[in-house]
């Protein structure tokens, strides 16, 4: 009989998952995340130790119930234009479909984003041909508005290339700025109704604090640095992303989907384990965070697992700050 779930502990123990995005379809909560490799390796800032080969999906039919695992949705060996390291990924549903988008590297080691497809939001999906034209780096976060649109979001640093992408060329020696010039942001492109194509040339968001002036590289509580998530609440896009070498959860609030956003505090501390990565979603009346930390492997920055806990606001739309541990 499979375990109940329950907050702050790991979702599933048979195999290590990261990076999960959850959405509600269905009637159920769907989980995509990464699926790590049980192995031991060195990390880098490149993220080299960040070798996955292939995607499974879980779901959930309430909060606490048994978190289902479907087995395997996609492999890399599947994918024509794929070679290695398949990152955090994402899903949506439109045109009676489910899409699932996953970033990797291509035969250039180039990280691009691709898209397969499926007619049930637990797959296994069917890779396109080629990655999305005009694609790159990593972490894409698919949001359809409720007048239909959808968009992307993507991007991450170091392992990430997005600082290799500055001139819209891919420049293999690209740097981040200078401490004291404006952060990177992440890219938003809207989504053709296929959803297969972007509908326009990725945008750079920018990120700016109370006063309006933009986040600074130098920054690093508060920049950007991958993991992208949106969602809407009370009218107001919320753009929540990772910041990385600080190891926080953040974000950051506008009436435009495509921002600018402005700074408003940290979601969640900082977890075991290097990375930290997220998703929110409403579900049944509540709702909640989506994340993974490395405490299942004992602390393998490459061996994660996925967990969820409540999401609480405060009345003017603000969020109240999680501490994984206590
Ligand atoms: O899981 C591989 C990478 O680690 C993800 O793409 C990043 O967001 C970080 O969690």
């Amino acid at each position: 009989m499979a375990n109940s779930s329950k907050p702050n502990q790991p979702l599933v123990t048979h195999i290590y998952t990261a990076d999960p995005s959850a959405h509600v379809f269905e009637g159920k909560l769907y989980i995509y995340p990464s699926h790590d490799l049980d192995e031991v390796r060195e990390s880098n800032d490149l993220g080299d130790q960040y070798n996955m080969e292939d995607y499974h999906v879980f779901s959930m039919d309430s909060i606490d119930s048994p978190c289902v695992d479907h087995g395997q949705v996609l492999h890399v060996k599947d994918v024509p234009w794929a070679k290695q390291q398949m990152w955090a990924p994402d899903a949506a549903f439109k045109n009676n479909t489910y899409y699932f988008y996953f970033p990797a590297k291509d035969k250039d080691g180039i990280f691009r984003i691709g898209v397969a497809t499926s007619s049930s939001p637990a797959g296994p999906f069917k890779p396109q041909e080629s990655y999305i034209p005009g694609s790159f780096s990593i972490d894409p976060a698919v949001f359809i508005d409720y007048d239909g649109r959808a968009y992307m979001y993507f991007g991450g640093l170091w392992g990430g290339q997005l600082e290799k992408w500055q001139t819209g060329e891919y420049n293999p020696d690209g740097k981040e700025p200078a401490k004291d010039q404006p952060a990177l942001g992440p890219r938003v492109a809207e989504l053709n109704d296929d959803m297969l194509t972007f509908k326009e040339t990725p945008q750079e968001i920018s990120i700016v604090d109370e006063d309006g002036n933009p986040i600074l590289a130098g920054d690093e509580d508060r920049r950007y640095f991958e993991g992208p998530w949106m969602h809407k609440y009370n009218g107001y896009y919320y753009l929540s992303y990772s910041t990385g070498t600080t190891h926080y959860i953040v974000y950051a609030m506008s009436k435009n989907p495509k921002g600018p956003f402005v700074y408003k505090g940290r979601i969640l501390n900082p977890v075991i384990g290097w990375t930290t990565h997220h998703s929110i979603v409403e579900f049944q009346g509540k709702w909640y965070l989506f994340y993974h930390d490395s405490s299942l492997s004992g602390g393998a920055d490459n061996r994660r697992c996925m967990k969820y806990t409540e999401i609480k606001y405060n009345d003017d739309g603000t969020i109240q700050t999680i501490d994984p541990y206590k």
